[in-house]
């Protein structure tokens, strides 16, 4: 079949949009029409060149909601007419992983999936007879795609694509970092580092769990009324404080915080957040990714004196078991997403959705078909 997709051709070229070719779904696969995306960093990191893993040309695209409409042989999960998530950690129940209940990082087909390819070698999709790869497992970016039956999370059917699309990377990211990563408890005293479409999910998070003081942090002078709107109690410009940010962040939180999280991918950033922990127990969440070959550094005496660090893909959720739920807690009203989608464009203006999170004018755009 043909879809209509914004291609990737080659890095640092604007997104192209072409009538791309499209083969149906195999064997444990699904065909899904995507009606809504979300454009996140990761798109526009992979797209710099940046990204050593970077293949081209790909369709590009990992935030999506759309309807199956066919599945291969052997499918039994979903149906034509279902409602789904496309899920960039996929969730097979059977690899040593999934088993060990203590990861979310499926590796079922992570060696495909990061060739751009479907599990059984080769890519779906064509343009004008030239291969092109896949990307992170989803490649929303197109009207069409095909996903493997374990990476499609099926979602009730009332949820409108154009919010829920945002559950399928960023809001899972920043909500399930408190809940399956940190596991904040009530009353706990936390700092987010990055109120962006991660961070301000991340304090969304906190309040939904009954943290005590929700700190942000960030450089942007507009991000503390986007916190405040969340549930952030504090805000800290670093650029406005006198002397050490840690100090400041310890005293302001009485001896430093039970939680931090970077939400930033800058590796300053994640050393302020783990010195910006408790002594004796404060644990430091890493969400933001760093560019390839970046080091994180502190000083052992930090670990040392109890201060954990960790670091959470995808917000640590299952996706299958996860996602339809936080679809249910946005119906319910439990979290929020509508404010967040700052800008909603057609496929034929997605380069400018680029444009909008380069220059940190949106929270979130989303592309709808
Ligand atoms: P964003 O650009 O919307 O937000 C980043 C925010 O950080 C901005 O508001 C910016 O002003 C602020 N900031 C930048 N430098 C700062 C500094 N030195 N001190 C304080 N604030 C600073 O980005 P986002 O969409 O929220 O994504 C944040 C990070 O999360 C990215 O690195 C992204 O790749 C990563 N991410 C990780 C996962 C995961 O599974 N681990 C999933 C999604 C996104
Ligand atoms: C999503 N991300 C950033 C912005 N939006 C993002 C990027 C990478 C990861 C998670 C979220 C990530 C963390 C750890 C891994 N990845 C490795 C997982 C593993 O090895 O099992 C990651 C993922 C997918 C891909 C690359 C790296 C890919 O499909 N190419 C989950
Ligand atoms: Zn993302």
């Amino acid at each position: 079949m043909k879809t209509r997709a914004a291609l990737a051709f080659e890095a640092k070229k604007p997104l192209e949009i072409v009538e791309l070719d499209l083969e149906g779904p195999r064997a444990g696969e699904v065909l899904v029409e995507i009606k809504a995306t979300g454009i996140c960093h990761t798109d526009a990191y992979t797209l710099s060149g940046m990204d050593s893993e970077g293949l081209f040309p790909s369709v590009l695209g990992h935030e999506g909601a759309g309807v199956v409409v066919e599945v291969g042989a052997g499918v039994t999960s979903v149906k034509p007419g279902d409602h789904v998530i496309p899920l960039y950690t996929p969730e097979c129940r059977q690899c040593k992983s999934c088993l060990s209940r203590k990861t979310n990082l499926c590796t079922a087909i992570r060696g495909t999936q990061g060739n751009g390819v479907m599990p059984d070698g080769a890519s779906r999709f064509s343009y004008k007879g030239q291969t092109v790869y896949h990307y992170m497992g989803c490649s929303t970016f197109s009207n069409f795609t095909v996903l493997p039956e374990i990476a499609v999370a099926k979602v009730r059917e009332d949820a409108p694509f154009d919010k829920i699309c945002y559950i399928g990377c960023g809001v899972t990211t920043g909500v399930g970092a408190v809940i399956n990563t940190a596991k904040v408890e009530p009353g706990a005293n936390c700092i987010v580092f990055g109120l962006g479409g991660i961070g301000l999910n991340v304090i969304q998070g906190l309040r939904l769990v009954g943290a005590d003081m929700i700190v942000g942090v960030d450089l942007n002078p507009d991000r503390k009324a986007w916190g405040e709107r969340f549930g952030m109690t504090h805000f800290v410009n670093p650029a406005e404080v006198t002397g050490d940010l840690v100090a400041h962040l310890v005293e302001l939180t009485g001896g430093g915080a039970d939680y931090t999280f970077d939400a930033t991918g800058n590796t300053t950033v994640m050393r302020q957040a783990l010195e910006a922990c408790h002594r004796g127990w404060g644990e430091s969440i890493i969400i933001g990714v760093a560019e390839a070959g970046k080091e994180i550094a502190t000083r052992p005496f930090q670990l040392v004196t109890g201060r954990v660090w960790k670091g959470t893909a995808f917000g640590g959720a299952r996706g299958r078991t996860d996602v339809p739920k936080i679809v249910d807690w946005y119906m319910s009203g439990k979290i929020e997403i509508d404010p967040m989608i700052t800008h909603i464009l057609p496929l034929e203006q997605i380069n400018e959705a680029f444009d909008l999170m380069h220059h940190g004018e949106s929270i979130r755009s989303v592309v709808v078909f």
